[in-house]
């Protein structure tokens, strides 16, 4: 498969296709500008590394491509529900494609980047738990910056309700030496103290399990990290919810599928429109949310 892809869509110095050691297929993006690795399955970034710059996405060393389950770690993409199933029929949390097998539709390679499009179409058939057709693609362009931008089009006779993330696993050298700016002022649904909803009013430092819904908050948000020396900035568009996510200890556990301290060397920082923030489409209607993640030294 990764032959045909190559043939096809490779892009010599650009974009390979290659059977990965996690198991399926990956593409390789590379450029001067840095390079990022992105799995079919779940068209899920693995790994993204600007030049002269370590990993900024972080990847469980457990994870394992081709089990039936979403890989932990990465940009998991939360579509076409984010969380539990809205109406609680007990699919699995975050909707149906972060385990799915997307289509490549088309790479290029630009100046400082090399980028990649893969689309999901979804059918009544294609999961049980939503009844409605639609078209989702993802267009990656990685560089010395990394662009993500996740769209999708109402295909069916009637609207539906979506909800979506880019749920980005964002590297730290110690989460004790982190903070997170450009939510001041934000309401947010602390889902960990019965979704009560609270104010932010500074730098987010995490020091315990976290898991905070921030709505109609559409600023660049900033990840600072003292301990590996740099900042990571992520400027979005089209969304107005971010999710703050650490499992901390006793929940890393639960997960099953996290090392012992990889909850130290993490954080979830993720574009989403979700909560009030959630849309409807209404036939033929089509909706886009971008995120571009950009690292500077401090
Ligand atoms: O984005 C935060 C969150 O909704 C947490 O509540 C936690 O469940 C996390 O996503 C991971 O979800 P997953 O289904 O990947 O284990």
């Amino acid at each position: 498969m990764a032959l045909g892809l190559e043939r096809t869509f490779g892009r010599p110095g650009a974009v390979r296709f290659v059977a990965s050691s996690l198991g399926g297929i990956v593409a390789e993006l590379s450029s001067p500008g840095g390079r990022a690795v992105v799995a079919l399955q779940g068209a899920q970034v693995l790994s993204w590394v600007p030049a002269e710059e370590g990993d900024v996405l972080w990847l469980s060393p457990l994870a394992r491509l081709g089990t039936g389950q979403a890989v932990r770690g990465g940009i998991p993409i939360c579509w076409p529900w984010f969380g539990a199933h809205p109406r609680g029929t007990g699919a699995s949390a975050h909707g149906f494609v972060r385990a799915a097998q997307w289509q490549v539709v088309a790479t290029d390679s630009g100046p400082g980047q090399a980028s990649l499009t893969l689309d999901f179409t979804a059918t009544p058939e294609t999961s049980a738990h939503w009844p409605h057709a639609a078209h989702v693609s993802l267009d990656i362009a990685a560089g010395k910056d990394l662009t993500l931008t996740l769209s999708t089009r109402n295909l069916s006779p009637s609207p539906f309700a979506l909800t979506e993330a880019l749920h980005t696993y964002f590297a730290v050298g110690d989460i004790s030496k982190v903070e997170i700016g450009g939510l001041e002022g934000s309401p947010f649904i602390d889902t960990l103290a019965g979704n009560t909803v609270g104010v932010e009013h500074g730098p987010v430092i995490i020091s315990r399990e976290v898991d905070r819904i921030y709505q109609d908050q559409t600023g660049d948000v900033v990840i600072t990290d003292r301990a590996l020396g740099r900042r990571i900035r992520v400027a979005k568009q089209g969304s107005r919810s971010t999710v703050v996510w650490n499992p901390w200890i006793d929940k890393s556990r639960r997960l099953g599928d996290m090392d012992a301290d990889g909850y130290r060397r993490m954080v979830c920082v993720e574009t989403a429109e979700i909560g009030e923030n959630a849309a409807t489409l209404q036939p033929g209607d089509a909706s886009r949310i971008a995120a571009r993640i950009s690292v500077e030294r401090v």
